[in-house]
């Protein structure tokens, strides 16, 4: 692959000078869902899919960038000096804005790079394509230009251009298991204070096999940015009555002690999931550590419930997976993953089921939605670097 990639460099770009190559995981998240912007835990991990990219760096300021993905597209050429989002600019919409995110940040990008990326996330599948990009980029300035910067913070300059150069509010789970993932190992993030923890998710008698519904999402199109609002009016009201600054500061008990003082019905809703899954995400961490699988499955339904009927980010062909895959002997537990509205699902199944998984689930879903599911039973690797 990376040969064939740097030979498609090479006719793109011609000349000479030092060429690097990266690779940048995608992610899926096994549990913590809509918890990372209010203040809770989360339990992603990298994946050993992602996006690959080629760079060298050019002595002028013109950047240009290809995608073995959008071949129609060609090169598509910019330069330092025209870092503003633009439709035209496309999918550079991404490496553009961690570039102007790095300038933000006080990192100087003196000149420009010719960059061929390849990707092998499923694009809008919930896999953090999007993410993978950014960090992937953010890796290739901190190599190419020499610049002193941790993984931590590229993750952190990652989101920021998501949020402010991309127009997307999300949080810091992405790209922090991009940035910091680990091989057979889940981040058990904090991301109220952004401590973490490695915990293995090597399981000897089972896999993580994730289902594509193959509905595309779109984060900023979607409800992604109302949820965000309707949790943040709900800890408002809360904090008339409560001294909190996220509502991952709450335990179960003490958002059921206060939660009258949310004033809308919806709002109380959202909270309660964001509550209940950081409390559910820290309970799994714990079980898992403690060898207890089922309990770890169990609480993986529960947040799929919770997703579907308080958060409200599932829709039908998700729930068709999910409680076809329920119904299956050897399934430790499923779960919608990612920022939902389609997507994916993740569930836990044990060995000797994965092949009645893939067929049951397949030929079920194919009969309730018409559509075919594409199945990835996959290996957990480490974070984005340098190849
Ligand atoms: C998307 C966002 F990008 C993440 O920050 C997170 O909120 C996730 O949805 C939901 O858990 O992937």
């Amino acid at each position: 692959m990376e040969k064939k990639l740097m030979e498609t460099f090479q006719k793109l770009y011609g000349g000479e000078g030092e060429i690097k190559t990266f690779f940048s995981p995608g992610r899926v998240n096994l549990i913590g869902e809509h918890t990372d912007y209010n203040g809770g835990h989360v339990f992603p991990c990298a994946l050993t899919l992602g996006t690959y990219g080629i760079a060298r760096k050019r002595e002028d300021r013109k950047l240009r960038f290809y995608s073995a993905n959008f071949e129609k597209l060609g090169v598509i050429e910019t330069s330092l000096d025209d870092l503003v989002p633009s439709k035209a600019a496309q999918w550079t919409n991404y490496p553009k804005g961690v570039i102007w995110a790095f300038e933000k940040k006080g990192y100087s990008i003196p000149q420009g790079m010719d960059v061929l990326i390849y990707g092998t996330i499923p694009n809008g599948s919930g896999l953090s394509s999007s993410a993978s990009l950014e960090v992937l980029i953010g890796v290739m300035l901190k190599e190419l230009f020499n610049i002193e910067i941790s993984m931590q913070d590229i993750a952190l300059i990652g989101q920021y251009s998501e949020n402010n150069y991309n127009g997307c509010n999300c949080g810091i789970m992405d790209q922090f298991a991009v940035a910091m993932g680990k091989k057979d190992c889940a981040v058990f993030l904090d991301t109220n204070t952004l401590q973490y923890e490695y915990a293995s998710v090597k399981l000897d008698d089972a896999k993580i096999v994730i289902t594509n519904s193959k509905v595309k999402h779109s984060l900023v199109d979607s409800a992604y940015n109302d949820r965000r609002r309707e949790s943040e009016e709900a800890l408002h009201d809360l904090q008339k009555v409560v001294d909190i600054k996220t509502l991952g500061d709450l335990t179960e008990e003490e958002f059921e002690a206060h939660k009258d003082a949310i004033k809308d019905e919806i709002c109380k809703k959202r909270a309660k999931h964001a509550v209940y899954e950081n409390q559910r995400t820290i309970r799994a961490v714990k079980a898992l550590k403690e060898n207890d699988i089922a309990e770890f499955g169990r609480l993986m339904n529960q947040s799929h419930i919770s997703l579907r009927d308080d958060y409200e980010v599932s829709c039908e062909e998700i729930d068709v997976l999910v409680d076809l895959a329920w119904k299956i002997d050897g399934v430790i537990g499923s779960r919608i993953t990612g920022g939902g509205f389609g997507g994916c699902t993740v569930s836990i199944v044990k060995n000797d089921a994965v092949d009645t998984f893939i067929d049951q689930v397949g030929a079920g879903y194919k009969e309730k939605t018409g559509r075919e599911a594409e199945f990835y039973v996959v290996e957990i690797g480490d974070g984005a670097r340098v190849l």
